[in-house]
Parts: structure tokens; C-alpha cells; sequence
């Protein structure tokens, strides 16, 4: 292992590099699409890759690895992208690998794209975990701090300077934390020579998932034209059944421009139009978007149309970027989540981006997969803990219906160094380009700034004001939450949020095999929240691990019977209370994932309902009873409810 303290400060060290290339700054993260003014190339499939291994992780800098082919300066091997790196081969060295991986391929750009200087091609990568640095043809792009949000370049300029050679795109990426990354880490020097090799190191985290590193979803190129739709807002509401859809559309690249915006519904037909950068649709006999078990027809979104025309000289520019928009509502009372005006109860799950091999690598298969098994649950709802996921999954909830609570990566922030001015400034940025990712998604009904954080030290309640405050300021149209655990007297930054969300373990960390307590423990936990704060409570996080197959009765902890009782005895507590102001309830876990080794987990956290293969436990099954049945109660069960993946 390498010189760790050099390690740790290279991200810095890059932050303050001269930059070489034509770095731009973020502005609009629109989704790319195509349209008949937008191409897309994927570049998903196979990349040349080699981890740095040399002691302080520089070599692949010092000898300037960007400036050709990585097979050319060392050898090199097949990873795919999208996937995390760690548990692609058999070699430990990569699975618990800290440092710089450099990740490269050609790519053939259409010549259209090249001979046209009217066209933009921008390189786009979903995101990748954690610091990034990239180039194009040996000259440097971009970087990008933080590893679940997308980044992107222009990158024409580069491509045209050569227009022959093939483009060739490099990409290092850095999965060292430090107190002021999100999630937090720090690296830990190991000097006694009597038990650890020379200038041996660990990277320690406070958070409960392994972190997988590399390219996690698509790098891609698309075009617009150089005069341009930059980004979308839409805020959505309804009066009686005519629905309202505000509008901002932003161009870049010329000062004056036409735009025409058109809403279709889902059979084409036109119900809206307007123009100008920004207006206000009405539709008629509006169709709302509900949640799935809410209504006969969840989900339901329109197609904005933004058609931008100009004339910038002697040349014509039409941009055309069409958005799916789901036209609803969300409000919070002192007892209430409102949806549409309607009580919404979260009978939901908690997931994370985690399965063999592609580690939190985006899967098609295995997104759509998850998708069915929520609809066979009978769940509404989840939140993305702990971190944005893939812009691919939100798409698919605003489609079904799955209503999200949509979570920073603002994990394990338990060293009060973590709550200095550096840690605020960055969490604020990664607010800023969080909302501004998935502002326009339906399915997104609340933002939640962390988890379990160390609410109860002294700099949080300055922390939690500013970050909360910022958010709302970010998007006023959907309430607030951080996720968390501590007492509820000492908690600083609960006075700011919209919705308490509290996790809790009781007969697991505390009073362990000792499921009794958990009524008595549970009812007072509600208690003491409502009392103090009067804001409505979900249960954001309860559950227990189960080694699939291990049985025991009377339960024992580990076992399925445990799970199950586990589960029971929470829900008589929650059947009680949201007659009164708990409007959720989101299991720990929807499936198993991996973590850090340790004595308290088998290779991995086994509180999932599912296993990590996606396999049902007992827990399950007392879940999908539960979640049709409050359904049944709180919803509009649909008439296909028996195997609703089938239709
Ligand atoms: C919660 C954390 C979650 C952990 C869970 C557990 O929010 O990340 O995985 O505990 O220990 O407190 O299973």
C-alpha cells in the first residue's frame, strides 16, 4: 500500500492543478436524449483499466498516463463500465483497492459530428465514485468531486483539432474519503512495524455499505446544437380537475431565441401550449400523477415538448428536448403527508444501488427485476439511502408510480471536523446539483439532506439550518428531512425538517433477542417525537438480520422466525400511531448488501427481505401480506393486483 498521507491529499492537490482543457462549468443536468436535433453514443461495454499501484498512487500523473493509450505505458485489463471495479477479478489487491484506477477507450465520433462546428458533442458520465479527473486526447476536461451525480464537457473543440485520429477518452477516478467528502472517510496509518507491513494504511468509514468504486453508470456522448436548451423546470398543480404546469426553459448560447413549449398526453394528442422561456400550461380534465395503489392508473406522465428556434447570423439553430411531466402535488401538515390533497401512508422499502459482481455498477436487469418485486410487495415508496441513485431508476418510479424520498449521500457524518465550513460548503453543492438533477421528477416527494448524522453535537444545529434552509430555498415545493437516530431531545437540526424520519433497532442493537420491548420502546419513541415537534413520522428504517434458511422457534436472532417477529411486533405499534401522525413505514432492507468486513456482519448485512440474489425470506412475505392490505385500506387496488408484473 502507499504513502497514505500524500493519498489523502489528492483530490486537493488536484482541485488546485492549473487546468489545461475547457473545463465548463455545471449548469443545466439535463437527462440526455435523443430528439430530431440530438444524437447519443453510448460507451458502455468494455474500457482498458489499470489501478495505480504504485506507493503514493501518483505514478499514473507523474508519468502522465492521459497523454496516450494506457496499454501503451503498462499493462492493462478488460473492466467493464458500467460496474464497480471491486469485485470484477480475483485479486484482493483491486477488491479493497484505495487510490487512482485509469480507465480508457477510443471511440469513433460520427464525422458529421466533427465537420459541423454548429454541433456541440458533450461527453456526459453518469457518475463515478468518487473523484474524477478526465481527458480527451491527453487534454484535461473536466473534474468532478463526488460520486453519484452525472458530469459533463463540450468536448468538440478537442475532437476537432485533430479530426482524424481517433478520440480517445481517459478517466481516473480517486475512491479516497476524507472528513469533508459524502459520504465522510479518513485514512488511518498503521506505523507499528510490529504488526502491519511498512507504511500500511486502512481507510475507515462510518457507514454501513462497502465502497465500491470505479465507473458506476453510462459514459456517453450526445450532441445539441451550439445554440441550445440548457435546462427545464417544471412545478406542477391542480384546481378542481384543470392541471397547471409551470414552466422555465433556459438557452444557451444566443440572447434571444423562440420557444415554443407543447403538452401532449399519452396518446399524442396535444392539450397545452404556449410560448416564451416561460409560461404557464393548463389542462383540462387533467389526468394526475398518482402513486402506484393510489388509483386505477398510477403514474401517469405527459410529454413537454420545448421546441427552441433562432437565427444567430447567417446561421439557423432548432433545439428540441421533450420531458415527461407528472402533473401532482405534495403538502405536509402536522399529521399529515398530503399527495393530490390525499393522505399518502409510505408502505415502502429502503434499498441501496448493491448486487454481485457489478457491485452498484447500473443493471438493466436488475433494476427491472427490483421494479417487480416492489409491485409484488405491494410497495408505494422508497428512498434512495444513502445516495442519489441512477437517473434510470427515478425514470422508472415516475413511470410506475414508486414514490421516492430522495437522499444526498450524507452518511456517516460523525466527526465533529465533518460539520466545518469545508463539509457545509460541499454538502450545499451537492444539494445544488442533487435538485438540480431530478427537480422535475414526479416520483421525488421529499428531499432528505443525511442520515444519522451526529445530530447532537454542537455545530449541527448551524449546519442542519443553513443545508436545510438552502435546500428549501433550492426547491420550495417539496418538504425537507435528514434521517435520524439520536435521542430526540439532544437532536439539532430536527427543528428544521418538514417530516421526522427516525430510525430504530430495538431488539437488535438495543436489548438484543429481546422482542418484548420493542411495543413499549416503539410507543414512546412516537411519543416523545410528536410531543417535542408535532411534524408527522415515518419509520425511515426498522428491521433485523436474517441468514436465509436459518430457523429457530422460539425465534433467535439471526433466524427467519426472528425477522418475522420482529416485523409483527412493529407494525401492531404502527397500525396504531398512523391513526394519528406516522404516515410511513420503510423496511430495512429490501435486499442484502455488501459491507465492510467485521465481526457483526456476514459478508454483508443480512436485514434484507430479499437476498442479495433476490431471493425472498419469510420477512417477506409477512411485508407483501401487510402492504396489500394497507392498500386495501388506504388505496385503489388494482383489478390485475394477483401478479401485477405480468401486465
Ligand atoms: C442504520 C443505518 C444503515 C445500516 C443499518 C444497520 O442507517 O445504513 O445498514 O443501521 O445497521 O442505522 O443494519
Amino acid at each position: 500500500m502507499g504513502d497514505p498521507g500524500k493519498l489523502a491529499l489528492f483530490g486537493v492537490l488536484l482541485l488546485c492543478a492549473a487546468r489545461d482543457g475547457a473545463s465548463v462549468p455545471q449548469r443545466g443536468m439535463l437527462f440526455p436524449r435523443e430528439s430530431a436535433s440530438r444524437e447519443l453514443k453510448e460507451l458502455s461495454g468494455l474500457w482498458d483499466f489499470r489501478a495505480d499501484q504504485s506507493p503514493g498512487r501518483s505514478l499514473g500523473f507523474d508519468s502522465a498516463w492521459y497523454k496516450s493509450r494506457l496499454a501503451e505505458t503498462g499493462p492493462v485489463i478488460d473492466m467493464p463500465v458500467p460496474a464497480s471495479y471491486n469485485d470484477i477479478t480475483q485479486d484482493p489487491k483491486l477488491r479493497d483497492f484505495i487510490g487512482w484506477v485509469w480507465y480508457d477507450r477510443e471511440v469513433v465520433v460520427p464525422a458529421r459530428w466533427v465537420a459541423d462546428k454548429g454541433t456541440r458533442v458533450v461527453l456526459r458520465v453518469g457518475s463515478a465514485h468518487y473523484y474524477s479527473v478526465v481527458w480527451v486526447n491527453g487534454v484535461k476536461v473536466m473534474e468532478h468531486n463526488g460520486g453519484h451525480l452525472p458530469f459533463e464537457a463540450e468536448i468538440g473543440d478537442i475532437i476537432r483539432e485533430n479530426p482524424q485520429a481517433p478520440c480517445r477518452i481517459t478517466i481516473a477516478v480517486n475512491n479516497t474519503l476524507t472528513l469533508e467528502t459524502l459520504p465522510p472517510g479518513s485514512i488511518q496509518h498503521m506505523d507499528d512495524t510490529s504488526k502491519y507491513p511498512n507504511g500500511y494504511f486502512v481507510q475507515n468509514t462510518n457507514f454501513d455499505f462497502f465502497n465500491y468504486a470505479g465507473i458506476h453508470r453510462p459514459v456517453l456522448l450526445y450532441t445539441t446544437p451550439k445554440v441550445y436548451v440548457d435546462d427545464i423546470t417544471v412545478v406542477t398543480d391542480f384546481s378542481d380537475n384543470t392541471g397547471l404546469v409551470s414552466y422555465k426553459v433556459s438557452v444557451l448560447g444566443a440572447s434571444t431565441t423562440n420557444v415554443k413549449v407543447t403538452l401532449t398526453d399519452k396518446h399524442g394528442r396535444c392539450v397545452a401550449s404556449s410560448s416564451g422561456p416561460s409560461g404557464v400550461l393548463k389542462v383540462t380534465d387533467v389526468n394526475l400523477w398518482w402513486p402506484y395503489l393510489m388509483h386505477d392508473n398510477p403514474g401517469y406522465l405527459y410529454s413537454m415538448e420545448v421546441h427552441m428556434t433562432t437565427a444567430d447570423e447567417s446561421v439557423a439553430y432548432e433545439d428540441i428536448y421533450t420531458l415527461p411531466v407528472g402533473i401532482r402535488t405534495v403538502r405536509v401538515t402536522s399529521t399529515q403527508f398530503l399527495i393530490n390533497n390525499k393522505p399518502f401512508y409510505f408502505h415502502g422499502v429502503n434499498k441501496h444501488e448493491d448486487s454481485d459482481i457489478r457491485g452498484k455498477g447500473l443493471d438493466w436487469p436488475l433494476i427491472v427485476k427490483d421494479f417487480n418485486l416492489l409491485k409484488w410487495l405491494g410497495a408505494n415508496s422508497f428512498r434512495t439511502s444513502h445516495y442519489p441513485y441512477a437517473e434510470e431508476i427515478l425514470q422508472m418510479c415516475d413511470r410506475h408510480g414508486i414514490v421516492v424520498i430522495d437522499e444526498c449521500p450524507g452518511v456517516g457524518i460523525k466527526d465533529i471536523r465533518s460539520f466545518g465550513n469545508a463539509s457545509l460548503a460541499h454538502h450545499l453543492d451537492v444539494m445544488d446539483e442533487l435538485v438540480n438533477r431530478d427537480k422535475n421528477h414526479p416520483s421525488v416527494v421529499m428531499w432528505s439532506v443525511a442520515n444519522e448524522p451526529a445530530a447532537e453535537m454542537p455545530p449541527a444545529g448551524f449546519y442542519f439550518k443553513m443545508l436545510i434552509s438552502h435546500t428549501k430555498a433550492l426547491d420550495p415545493t417539496r418538504p425537507v428531512t435528514f434521517i435520524t437516530d439520536s435521542n430526540y431531545a439532544r437532536d439539532k437540526g430536527a427543528p428544521y425538517v418538514d417530516v421526522i424520519c427516525v430510525n430504530s433497532y430495538f431488539s437488535w442493537y438495543h436489548d438484543p433477542g429481546h422482542v418484548e420491548v420493542i411495543p413499549i420502546q416503539l410507543t414512546n419513541q412516537f411519543e416523545n417525537w410528536y410531543g417535542k415537534y408535532q411534524k408527522p413520522i415515518i419509520q425511515s428504517e426498522y428491521g433485523a438480520d436474517v441468514v436465509p434458511g436459518l430457523h429457530s422457534d422460539p425465534p433467535m436472532m439471526f433466524t427467519e422466525e426472528y425477522q418475522k417477529i420482529v416485523l409483527q411486533s412493529y407494525h401492531k405499534v404502527f397500525d396504531q400511531k398512523r391513526k394519528e401522525y406516522v404516515v410511513g413505514e420503510l423496511i430495512w432492507n429490501f435486499a442484502d448488501f455488501m459491507t465492510a468486513q467485521g465481526v457483526t456482519r456476514v459478508v454483508g448485512n443480512k436485514k434484507g427481505i430479499f437476498s442479495r440474489q433476490r431471493q425472498p425470506k419469510a420477512g417477506a412475505f409477512i411485508l407483501k401480506d401487510r402492504y396489500w392490505r394497507l392498500a386495501n385500506e388506504t388505496g385503489r387496488l388494482p383489478p390485475w393486483n394477483k401478479y401485477p408484473c405480468l401486465l
